[in-house]
């Protein structure tokens, strides 16, 4: 081998990649998997991401940063169409794109479509990842990989399953290939870019919305009011959380708390037990649940996810 080829593969890559695709097509959960840490929340429902995550990959040769977007859906609020305008926006900054799609449904539909559109008129590098392949057989997938083929030409298209950590790899392998040389932007220990506080609301917020059904979900939004580390009298040190949950009307209040507060009982429990994992220390999380009527359309608290 020659020195200067040796050379060249040696050169260090950097680069920002965004996830996008319809809601609960399973964008989070590739995030989080690649990424080995829980960074972003979640849950069999849609619209479940919010806000632009940041999440970085640190391999020998690179550092991959993961930007997870909302999903792609129509929107019903305003809080909707700024997620949705969001998805698009970071990812007109991105390196690259890994564009996810359900393979469990039998062709191109609406919301696929729209994104399509989005990424032919980028002109991106576009890497296809077909998700829960775990549910489809193969001559279903192979079907629906040739229509992807005919729209647009894909720097790859790679079958997957996060549940079942199945090629995920792949995806990382074919991004460092195409990615450019470039700096560590972030420090190698960091995962994420976001702030203890937000994990804290994000992880009560998942867990809300898989314990919750029908419309009750989409109207919450989690605010850590104080958060302050202390010693217990046997100097253990713990973290104490006051946390608002916020919903959209009194009927909901209601069910959030659930009979004799068992439902927030519950949502406490599961959300303190994920958090001691995650940051290593003991929690005394304390939950309430307020009413802002009608936030989703609310410009005032809208703006606070515009990017
Ligand atoms: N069977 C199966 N389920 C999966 C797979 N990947 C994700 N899921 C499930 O799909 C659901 C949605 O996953 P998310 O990661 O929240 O999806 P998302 O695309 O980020 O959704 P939004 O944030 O709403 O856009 C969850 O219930 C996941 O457990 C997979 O490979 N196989
Ligand atoms: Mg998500």
């Amino acid at each position: 081998m020659s020195e200067n080829k040796q050379q060249s593969k040696e050169e260090f890559k950097s680069g920002f990649v965004s996830i996008i695709g319809r809601t609960n097509v399973g964008k989070s959960s590739i995030i989080n998997s690649l990424v080995g840490e829980k960074v972003a929340a979640i849950a069999n429902k849609p619209q479940t991401t919010r806000t632009i995550i940041r999440a970085i990959v640190n391999r020998p040769n690179s550092q991959i940063i993961f930007i997870d977007t909302p999903g792609i859906h129509k929107p019903k609020s305003k809080l909707g169409n700024v997620m949705v305008e969001n998805a698009f926006e970071v990812s007109k900054e991105v390196d690259i794109l890994v564009f996810v799609v359900d393979s469990t449904t039998d062709e191109i539909g609406k919301g696929d479509k729209l994104i399509l559109d989005k990424i032919k008129d980028s002109g991106k590098k576009t890497i296809l990842v077909l998700n829960k392949i775990d549910l489809v057989d193969k001559a279903k997938i192979a079907k629906l990989i040739e229509q992807y083929k005919d729209e647009y030409d894909f720097a790859s298209i790679i079958p997957v399953s996060t549940v079942k950590k199945i090629n995920l790899d792949i995806i990382l392998d074919e991004i460092e290939k195409n990615l450019k040389p470039g700096p560590a932007y972030y420090n190698i220990e960091e995962y994420t870019d976001q702030t203890t506080r937000q994990l804290v609301e994000e992880t009560i917020r998942e867990k809300a919305l898989k314990l919750l059904n029908d419309e009750v979900p989409h109207g919450i939004l989690v605010e850590v009011e104080k958060m302050k580390r202390r010693k217990t009298l046997e100097n253990e040190p713990i973290y104490n959380i006051d946390a608002v949950i916020y919903c959209l009307r009194n009927s909901h209040k209601g069910i959030i708390i659930g009979k004799n507060g068992s439902m927030l009982k519950r949502i406490g429990t599961y959300a303190r037990e994920d958090l001691e994992k995650m940051l290593g220390i003991k929690i005394n999380l304390k939950l309430w649940v307020k009413v802002k009527e009608d936030w989703i359309n609310n410009e005032k608290y809208i703006k606070n996810f515009k990017l």
